[in-house]
């Protein structure tokens, strides 16, 4: 019976009362997706017991019983964990944990996690979900009901007149010069389409396919290119590609920042409101990202779509070149605001630093064309501090590029020992770290991994592992990675499996203007929201405050809950390379 009945009441009465209702919530935390049954399996058990014992069930057996964990207070909020580790059983089924004590308040019976599966391919429907993520992200063509399912709707913001915003004019482009730049995905819930962020994005997208070929050329998402000769994961990527390169000024070969409404569009359907569209000012983060997606482009296309990799050549040295003439031109929104009208309030983007966009656009450059001149700029890099990628820090996307090229000549190989040796160095503090933190995952080692977008911080981890893994074949980093992907899918301190449309409790009201104003209940499926941020800069009440549990699924929480293109991609990353590895039959490491 519920011991805790005189409660019931009052959280369902809160839960009608709000217009957001927190979903009920399990005292068991878990991947909500599941185990692979020859993979560590980890469930966190959040709430005291009066008996150190849990049992895994099926139907109404134990078919396991083992003992958990000390109790643990974490590090990022008050949450008292007990680790439950059955790792040992590997057969597949459908189960529940028992833990004698614990009293969730949403199921049937004491003491159950909800139902759990271990099974081969578990994460096959959340990689291709992650990827067609994207494919609602189109922002000028309709989606099809056949591809969209319920969430089809008509074209969004066309983009064939979009005005140069004073700040961006040149003498070959005037002020308001109307210029075409269709296509693209959206950013995030609102309806801009920003060059920085599709850097990071696209460089994780391309990199994804070139250390898994074999997988992506297999995996289809349903989309309108599916059944041309195209993996899909690339048929999504050159949606976005033909836009970028329409933001190259063919001129000077400087790439324009951003193509955006002077202010963020209402929560409105995609293309409702008709406000005017500019290009705002040429930067050298945005060009040198462009130039490091354009290289890897070219490299990875031209199997498949010959001209395009020739465009993107030729744009990213154009590109490039624009770049030495200005080596660090910051986009600084709030100058510009103060020089130019119409004011321009929507993401900035704003990063100060070029050291990274160097490094990766060389990188890639070079690995494209095998001139030596761009290897020079590598090299004076190498001193630089390097970093897990964001979209404002991108030379680990050089250093995975370099490490996964083949046939290189013999003069980088110091370089490349390096690389491979920093690489190393990080995963290896991961690795040592995991095993103490509350929820035995790598993400939250520190409390700086809950920033904006947190989130990506756990999925970025996860890809850094798995290219340690690639680089020694040790199945400690498939381990860590994984700690990460059951991190992402619900085991965490707030409940949540944090990709929309994903495990028994996911984010209904991400800050997502489609799904807030489509009418559907179930928001677009295969986003990953940005995760728990204290920061809280949207100024919502969060019920939790603590840098793991400030995480709220309200509409408006755009600091924790909105979603982004560059948190999703290494989500489609970690989730895609997990499945194509195989885990292996015999492979269970004690924890
Ligand atoms: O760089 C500082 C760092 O030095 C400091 O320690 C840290 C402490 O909070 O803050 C860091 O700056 C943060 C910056 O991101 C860099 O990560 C800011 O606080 C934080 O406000 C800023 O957040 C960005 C946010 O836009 C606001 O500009 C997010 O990274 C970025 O993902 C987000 O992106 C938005 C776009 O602007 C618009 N489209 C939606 C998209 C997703 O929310
Ligand atoms: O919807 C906007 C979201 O995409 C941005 O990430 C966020 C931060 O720049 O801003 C959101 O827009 C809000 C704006 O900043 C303030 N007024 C309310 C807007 C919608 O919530």
């Amino acid at each position: 019976m519920l011991k805790n009945k005189a409660a019931l009441p009052f959280l369902l009465l809160l839960a009608a009362l709000s217009g957001h209702a927190q979903q009920t919530v399990t005292t068991i935390q878990l991947n909500q997706s599941g185990f692979y049954p020859y993979a560590p399996k980890v469930a966190v058990v959040t709430v005291p017991v009066s008996d150190p014992h849990f049992y895994i069930i099926k139907d109404r057996d134990t078919v396991f019983r083992g003992m958990l964990s000390e109790e643990k207070t974490s590090a990022w909020s008050a949450t008292k964990t007990r680790i439950a580790d059955f790792s040992a059983w590997t057969r597949p089924g459908s189960y529940r944990i028992y833990v004698s004590g614990v009293q969730p308040v949403n199921s049937a019976s004491l003491g159950d996690s909800r139902n759990f599966i271990i099974g081969n391919e578990i994460h096959h429907a959340v990689g291709i979900a992650s990827l067609k993520g994207y494919y609602y992200q189109r922002s000028d063509m309709p989606l099809e009901e056949r591809f969209a399912g319920k969430w089809h709707r008509p074209a969004g913001h066309p983009d064939m007149q979009v005005l140069v915003h004073a700040g961006a004019a040149s003498s070959s482009r005037p002020v308001g010069t109307v210029i075409a730049t269709p296509g693209g995905w959206y950013d995030a819930g609102d309806y801009n389409k920003y060059i920085v962020n599709s850097g990071i994005t696209m460089g994780t997208l391309l990199s994804a396919y070139e250390d898994y070929p074999d997988y992506f050329k297999q995996l289809k998402t349903n989309i309108p290119e599916s059944t041309d000769a195209i993996p899909d994961i690339l048929n999504e990527v050159m949606y976005n590609l033909r836009w970028m390169l329409t933001m190259q000024d063919p001129a000077d070969g400087g790439v324009y920042n951003k193509c955006t409404n002077a202010a963020f569009d209402g929560m409105v359907m995609p293309g409702v409101t008709k406000a005017p569209r500019y290009v705002v000012a040429k930067g050298t983060t945005a060009t040198l990202d462009f130039a490091a997606v354009a290289a890897q482009a070219a490299r990875v296309l031209k199997p498949f779509a010959p001209q395009l990799a020739d465009s993107c050549s030729k744009a990213a040295a154009k590109a490039w070149a624009w770049a030495k003439q200005f080596p660090a031109l910051a986009y600084d929104q709030d100058k510009l605001n103060k020089m130019y009208a119409p004011a321009v309030t929507t993401g900035p983007y704003g990063d100060r630093y070029f050291s990274d966009e160097w490094l990766w656009a060389a990188s890639e450059l070079y690995l494209t064309t095998r001139d030596p001149q761009y290897f020079e700029v590598v090299q004076q890099h190498m001193s630089d501090k390097i970093k897990l990628p964001d979209w404002a820090e991108v030379s680990m996307l050089g250093y995975y590029s370099f490490l996964r090229s083949k046939d290189l000549p013999a003069n980088t190989s110091g370089t490349v020992t390096l690389m491979r040796t920093r690489v190393l160095e990080l995963a290896n503090t991961y690795i040592e770290r995991a095993g103490s933190s509350a929820f035995r995952t790598v993400m939250g080692q520190t409390a700086r991994d809950f920033i904006w977008g947190s989130n990506s911080v756990a999925a970025n981890e996860g890809v850094l592992l798995l290219n340690a893994y690639r680089l020694t074949r040790d199945r400690k980093y498939i381990d860590g990675a994984l700690t990460n992907l059951d991190y992402l899918l619900g085991r965490n301190a707030t409940h949540y499996s944090f990709l929309t449309g994903t495990g028994t409790q996911s984010p209904m009201h991400p800050h997502h203007r489609p799904s807030i104003a489509d009418g559907i209940t179930d928001p677009v499926p295969g986003l990953l929201v940005a995760g728990p941020n204290p920061g809280m800069q949207d100024k919502v009440r969060y019920e939790f405050t603590a840098p793991e549990t400030a995480y709220i699924d309200h509409d408006q929480a755009y600091a924790s809950n909105e979603i982004a293109i560059n948190w999703n991609a290494p989500m489609v990353y970690l989730a895609n390379a997990i499945e194509a590895l195989k885990l292996p039959a015999g492979y269970v490491r004690k924890h």
